[in-house]
């Protein structure tokens, strides 16, 4: 069975780094959301394994940002915002044991979230959490396993992530004005909802396409393509400047 690994919503979620909704969230519904977030995986025959949550680090939830996994390897990340570094540790114990381990090192900064594997290529984002040498150094560690590493310019949102969302195969959705979208090569590219875009994230899994329920139009788009579209509620994650990606690593 595939394995996923989560992290709970922390009491101090309400002290989570804001970007661009500016609003809190509200830590008692993200921790509901969180938790229909895991059945769903569950649901999808993922075997969900939980590192601790840890109270202080109002972003752990976020573990996705922590670590990348690649083939039999996973590369501990820098993360590109200081308050989220003591963040790794815990996921790499965690990993330690499944895993060949590569950590980044400095100058490198890196967040999983600017990182999509497709096939044989790893599209990297380069954004304001995410430097050259980190893509360098993850670079290596993907070349070890026969991957190419492709760099990405991201303007606008926090992650390369935010903005192009692996629905499934060689599809990604993709914001309008975020990406320089030559780079994305011969991947099949979906369009968000221009007016969506904050508010859309989506995540494949074995049976279905999750897609954030803030979202209607992109994911009835995605159901008139045929995807198997599951909507789910993610309000307070979102709020964070989070998505659906960012609240697992999920060994595919
Ligand atoms: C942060 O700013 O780091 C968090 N509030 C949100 C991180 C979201 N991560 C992701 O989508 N991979």
């Amino acid at each position: 069975m595939m394995r996923a690994w989560v992290r709970g919503v922390p009491n101090c979620f309400d002290g989570a780094i804001i970007g661009e909704s500016g609003r809190k969230p509200d830590v008692a519904k993200a921790r509901l959301q969180h938790d229909d977030y895991v059945l769903r995986l569950e649901d999808s025959g993922l075997d969900v394994e939980r590192v601790a949550v840890d109270e202080s680090h109002p972003d752990c939830v976020f573990i996705e940002d922590t670590a990348v996994l690649m083939g039999d390897q996973v590369v501990l990340c820098r993360p590109g915002a200081e308050a989220r570094r003591g963040e790794v540790d815990a996921v790499g114990e965690a990993l330690r044991g499944h895993f060949e381990v590569t950590t980044l090192t400095e100058p490198a900064t890196l967040d999983g979230g600017d990182v999509m594997v497709i096939n044989d290529v790893a599209y990297v984002g380069q954004s304001e959490r995410t430097n050259e040498a980190g893509i360098d150094q993850l670079s290596e560690v993907a070349a070890s396993e026969g991957m190419r590493t492709v760099a990405i310019g991201v303007s606008g949102v926090l992650h390369l992530k935010s903005a192009v969302l692996p629905v499934g195969g060689e599809a990604v959705a993709v914001a309008r004005g975020t990406v320089d979208e030559s780079k994305l090569e011969s991947l099949r590219l979906l369009r968000v909802a221009d007016d969506e875009r904050a508010q859309f994230s989506a995540l494949p899994l074995a049976d279905r396409l999750l897609v954030t329920a803030s979202a209607p139009q992109t994911g009835r788009h995605l159901e008139t393509l045929g995807f198997d579209v599951d909507v789910i509620d993610v309000s307070e994650i979102l709020a964070a400047d989070g998505g659906l990606t960012c609240m697992s690593i999920i060994e595919r």
